[in-house]
């Protein structure tokens, strides 16, 4: 049935009417939570009010989806293993233009709205940037008109929560679907089987066309819950659709009936544990055997479903890379390449140049990392056993691979065996990079930089045979939850500084530039920051009970703890900081709060000594009565993305540290920098383009460049030596290796400073001097407020380019072949 455009719905008038809110919101909880308004508690009224705002998505929603079938428009696919996505409600009230409107409506009831938005649990389903990345792109994609669907997979528990015990990290389980989840529908007609492991047959029955039939020997179910996700001003809805897994049979009755009540379960319990948890491995390996299950359970799934689709609407695939665009969200979903050619050989029976051709026609991919150790591959048996026809297609791509590579392009021995899809170095293993390199049309990096590594690293030879397939997409951030949500207090100022059409066109913040010299406005905007900064004041104070003065220069870094991210060189700098005010309290020291936060893999011994090492010196410097007036150190516990949107408003100082040449782009570094923070940081990254957007004199930029660092790691160097060579570092490394600050276990750190001396890897000691320096310059601008201030306001102003939606549009156009809405 097709409808014509005029009939779909429209919001009525009464949509915005607060009194109508209230009543819908008393419906909800009456009816659909079977709660009585005088006996509801806060959670049932968070309920009721998320079902309400759901609800007024809906019609969106339908409207969407059917003018992109009745239009027969490009879809675009986004599949990626983690979606970090935060709570919900205040994103899709703000986008549908009914924040103050429910918040009204509430008042009405009363029942305070931030009361029991706060009560909302955050969607914790990814580890990091790449994770949150999805987030910002489904956003995006809903704001600039895409007709798009993110697939994922639906963790019953998603990243753990941190707590930090006597100042180390424990691993709590996160039970995000605790009181239910108001937002999802469950699909249960929406329902695929997932096959594992067996064997596979063939037979020519027909003599001319081979054909292969894979006969798993075990199988699960997917099911598909959507959620809905707004654009801004409700310009359009999408779905984003995770996966559950669930077991054919619930319950094997055969089995249970014959009496073995266990036995019977066996299949419910593998079926359910492959959904049962995120892999808490942010750019590090997670290897194991289940996490390739889900890899390839969630793959599966979604093309199934796009194919379904397509098939249903066009009849036919020749026209599948005109229709659809899939994106891969690096490799973790790089077995679509396998499997998409699977389905349209072994169950559309396509022949294998034809599908070939349609594959890498649709299918782009995404690259995060260079870290070697978190490039994906996969040991040969263990592909094999699970997914043995795969294997056998990935063989057939890479003869044809080899074949071209040594005859079109006369590669060496060396040159083969880099490109080749499977590693035969040590044990035989299965380069999901590689793999996801030849299948794709485009292939990109996700800053300048990165992308133009990506050329002369990984990729090198791969890159010689197809030199047009790399390109660049530096990474964005939604300006929806990154500044207007987390931010009102600047979103105001600024639409009573220059009007409302940068909300529309974010870009147009530069119109805040003839302001950054203007006294009153300068106020206006410390007056801002400063509200934001009693704001998390408070915050500290209610989660770990200390004091910090909201005067004093608010230093940042939160992200995920690892050695290249460099948490380390700020903790020594911080301790030399100490000594150095201990040693000279009368100067005239800049007020300083150091404030950390983020979670370490559960199996990453130093990023979690690290955590520990912060706890240390924050106890002992926060309790020395000399220092403590100029020197604070906060470890903030279970970093989330909700406690992001508390530290990115009241930062002065963004702390955008790593080697460089090792953080791919980075995210946080935009949000901070858009909200008004400096960065202090190294040219790596998108810190690079940073750097260009608000001019070198709006940044303070220290320490080696990747060609530096590269060429140090390649022709050795001597860390032993730069930390004789330094005195403020040798000292401040002979406490943390002596004990200072862990007089209970003194031996405590020798191994981690040990590994300062002994190789260095991530360049902490050679960085050391230049980053002091730096945190020097940055003192010197603290201490003239007009200089500062106009400084933070020319980053706001020039910051609107790093929005997740030109990134959208750069992937619309360059990849996906689609026209987005025009700004
Ligand atoms: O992706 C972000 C970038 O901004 C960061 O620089 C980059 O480190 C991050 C394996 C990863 N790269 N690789 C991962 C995550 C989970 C996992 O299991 C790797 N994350 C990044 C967005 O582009």
């Amino acid at each position: 049935m097709t409808l014509p455009l005029q009939a779909l719905p429209t919001p009525r008038p009464e949509f915005e009417d607060p009194a109508v809110l209230a009543r819908e919101v008393i419906d909800r909880l009456t009816y659909r939570v079977g709660k009585d308004p005088k006996v509801a508690k806060p959670h049932d009224w968070l309920q009721a009010t998320v079902l309400v705002t759901r609800d007024r998505a809906i019609e969106y929603w339908m409207n969407a989806t059917r003018q992109t079938y009745l239009e027969g428009g490009k879809r675009v696919y986004y599949l990626s293993l983690e979606f970090l996505i935060g709570r919900l409600m205040r994103d899709a009230l703000s986008n549908l233009g009914l924040l103050d409107s429910m918040r009204s409506a509430l008042k009405l009831l009363d029942v305070d709205f931030d009361e029991i938005a706060e009560l909302e649990a955050d969607a914790a389903l990814g580890n990091g940037g790449l994770g949150r990345l999805a987030a910002c792109f489904m956003e995006s994609m809903a704001t600039v008109g895409i007709p798009a669907y993110g697939y994922g997979i639906r963790y019953r528990h998603g990243l753990f929560r941190q707590e930090i015990i006597d100042g180390w990290q424990a691993e709590m389980p996160e039970t995000w679907l605790e009181h239910g989840n108001p937002w999802e529908f469950d699909r249960r007609e929406a329902a695929y089987t997932i096959g594992f492991g067996g064997r596979v047959e063939y037979n020519d029955a027909n003599g001319k066309t081979e054909h292969y039939t894979w006969h798993p020997q075990e199988r699960v179910t997917a099911t598909a819950y959507d959620t809905p996700v707004v654009g801004w001003r409700g310009a359009r809805v999408n779905t984003l659709r995770l996966w559950k897994a669930d077991p054919i049979d619930p319950i094997r009755l055969d089995a249970f009936n014959a009496g073995d009540h266990i036995g019977s379960l066996t299949e419910s319990n593998r079926a359910d544990a492959l959904t049962r948890v995120l892999y808490p491995a942010d750019a590090s390996p997670a290897g194991q055997e289940l996490r390739l299950r889900q890899e390839y359970f969630f793959s599966s799934a979604s093309l199934q479903d796009i194919l379904r689709r397509h098939l249903q609407q066009y009849g036919l695939f020749d026209n599948l890379p005109e229709k659809v665009a899939i994106q891969l969200n690096d490799t973790h979903p790089a077995v679509c390449v396998a499997e998409l050619m699977r389905l349209l050989m072994d169950v559309h029976e396509i022949e294998f140049e034809d599908a070939w051709k349609l594959t890498v026609g649709t299918i782009g991919y995404t690259n995060h990392t260079l870290l070697p150790e978190a490039l994906e591959s996969w040991p040969v048996p263990l592909f094999e056993r699970l997914l043995p026809r795969h294997m056998q297609i990935i063989y057939e791509i890479n003869a044809r691979l080899l074949k071209t590579a040594r005859h079109d392009h006369e590669m060496s021995d060396d040159e083969i065996r880099s490109i080749s899809l499977i590693d035969e170095s040590g044990e035989r293993r299965v380069r999901m990079g590689n793999l996801a390199f030849v299948g794709a049309h485009a292939v990109n990096g996700v800053a300048a930089m990165h992308s133009e590594l990506l050329k002369v690293t990984v990729f090198k030879d791969l890159h010689r045979i197809y030199p047009d397939r790399i390109n660049n997409k530096t990474n964005g951030i939604t300006p929806r939850r990154w500044l207007f949500q987390c931010n009102p207090g600047l979103t105001q100022l600024i639409t009573d500084t220059i009007g409302p059409v940068f909300l529309d066109d974010i870009e147009r913040l530069r119109d805040l530039e003839p302001y950054a010299t203007d006294a009153g406005f300068q106020d206006a905007f410390a007056r801002v920051k400063r509200k934001n900064k009693d704001a998390l004041t408070d915050m500290v104070r209610d989660r770990i009970g200390l004091r910090i003065d909201p005067n004093a220069l608010f230093d940042i870094q939160v992200k995920r703890i690892h050695e290249y991210k460099r948490q380390l060189l700020n903790i020594v700098e911080t301790v030399a900081l100490y000594d150095q005010i201990r040693t000279h309290p009368e100067r005239n020291w800049v007020p300083r709060v150091k404030i950390f936060a983020g979670k370490a893999a559960p199996t990453y011994h130093n990023a979690k000594l690290i955590i520990k090492l912060a706890n240390d010196v924050a106890r002992v410097v926060n309790s020395n009565p000399i220092v403590r007036s100029v020197l604070k150190v906060v470890f903030l516990p279970n970093y989330n993305v909700s406690m992001a949107e508390m530290l990115v408003p009241a930062a002065d100082l963004s702390e955008q540290i790593s080697t460089a040449g090792m953080e791919a782009s980075g995210t946080g570094n935009m949000k901070f920098a858009l909200n008004g923070a400096l960065t202090i940081g190294t040219l790596d990254g998108a810190n690079v383009e940073i750097r260009e957007a608000v001019g070198p004199e709006n940044i303070v930029i220290f320490g080696l460049t990747d060609a530096e660092v590269e060429e140090r790691r390649q022709n050795g160097h001597d860390p032993r030596k730069v930390i004789e060579g330094s005195p403020e570092l040798s000292q401040a490394l002979s406490a943390i290796a002596g004990g200072v600050f862990s007089p209970d276990d003194p031996g405590r750190y020798a191994e981690l400073v040990g590994g300062l001396y002994d190789h260095d890897w991530f360049m902490v000691a050679s960085d050391f001097d230049s980053y002091t320096a730096a945190q020097r310059r940055v003192d010197a601008l603290w201490s003239d407020p007009s200089v500062w201030w106009e400084k933070a306001i020319l980053n706001t102003a020039r910051m609107g380019w790093f929005s997740s939606d030109r990134t959208i549009r750069q992937y619309a156009t360059d990849i996906w072949g689609i026209a987005p809405r025009p700004d």
